[in-house]
């Protein structure tokens, strides 16, 4: 399968985040880009788009943030990656955002997703490594895979979230509608609900949004992934969560790929998107899915027999010693 990265992608190192009450060592760290790119047999280059394809999902303001934040971080004499540490709750004024912690808390939800000195130009090359992927689906490949890191699904338009910054699958199920398709459908296989997507394509027909995830009752990202949030407006009905409990393995999990499937096909999209994730992996350090290596084939296989043009983009994973093997996996299912 072609495959897409970018090395400035791996610019973003952030170094600790806050997990259950302590700072750790960051899970979406600078050795699943090795990981991963070891079990990838052909890597294409990544090609600029530029700023528009952001644009077109992301609010200017938080762009405007999200490239200076760093900068501002360490101008107000800080060390070290860029934390939130006050956050706007329910009520509360807008604010005038005159500090960077004031913007800090109004544009990220957790405390996992630091603004490193390499993220910008991390996250622009990412973006660029998605839309790369889609060019060469657009263009007739059948299925290619985006090498996508840090990951994207848990970004909203104007905020940060769950080590995502801009939302790469979005980004590309935009840029496919303005560039000829007319319905997508994106099918999200990490083990966290995809926040951020829903939001962005909440009301929107023309974007179904499916994900299967681990029941927000118990898991990340807690606020959203219910089986009752299924979209409003014109996007009422297109978008479709489920929810599953702790310990779930292929066997249990393989009859929710098939309803989400069902969905997909009745819905005729041009272009599949999926967003995946290894963390539904036995072995994964923060999940609690028991997915073991080989099931990935079979699950790459069940959606490959959607027989849609398909993009497929990298989420989460941190079980780093078998990431390789879970991606390789996943791909040979889908080429199979
Ligand atoms: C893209 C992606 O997979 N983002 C995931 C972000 C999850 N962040 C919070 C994880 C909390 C895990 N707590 C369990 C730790 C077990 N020791
Ligand atoms: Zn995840």
């Amino acid at each position: 399968m072609i495959s897409y990265f970018s090395d400035r992608q791996a610019r973003h190192a952030p170094a600790m985040e806050l997990q259950n009450g302590e700072m750790v060592p960051h899970a979406e760290c600078h050795a699943r880009v090795d990981a991963i790119k070891s079990a990838l047999p052909r890597i294409a280059i990544t090609e600029d788009h530029g700023m528009a394809p952001i644009q077109a999902v992301h609010e200017a303001a938080y762009i405007d943030f999200l490239q200076r934040a760093h900068a501002d971080w360490v101008a107000a004499g800080r060390p070290g990656d860029a934390f939130p540490y006050v956050f706007p709750i329910r009520g509360r004024r807008p604010l005038a955002l005159a500090r960077i912690d004031a913007e800090l808390g109004q544009y990220a939800y957790d405390c996992g997703t630091p603004v490193a000195e390499g993220t910008w130009e991390a996250v622009y090359w990412n973006a660029q490594t998605a839309l790369s992927g889609l060019d060469a689906v657009l263009g007739g490949t059948a299925c290619a895979f985006a090498f996508c890191r840090p990951p994207g699904h848990h970004a909203g338009r104007d905020y940060m979230g769950g080590y995502s910054y801009l939302n790469n699958v979005a980004i590309a199920a935009e840029h496919a509608l303005r560039h000829g398709a007319k319905k997508v459908a994106v099918l999200d296989v990490d083990y966290h609900h995809g926040n951020g997507t829903q939001d962005i394509f909440y009301e929107r027909e023309e974007v179904l949004t499916l994900s299967l995830h681990a029941d927000p009752k118990s898991d990340y990202p807690f606020y959203w992934g219910h089986a009752d949030e299924t979209g409003a407006g014109a996007g009422a009905g297109y978008n479709h969560n489920f929810p599953m409990p702790r310990g779930t393995s292929w066997v249990a999990y393989k009859p929710n790929l098939l309803r989400a499937i069902d969905r997909v096909q009745a819905f005729q999209p041009d272009l599949l998107i999926v967003p995946y994730g290894a963390d539904t992996y036995a072995g994964d350090p923060i999940s609690f899915f028991n997915i073991e290596t080989e099931d990935y084939t079979a699950m790459g296989a069940t959606i490959a027999a959607l027989d849609l043009p398909t993009l497929i983009c990298m989420e989460g994973g941190y079980a780093v010693e078998s990431l390789g093997a879970n991606v390789a996996a996943f791909l040979t299912g889908f080429e199979a």
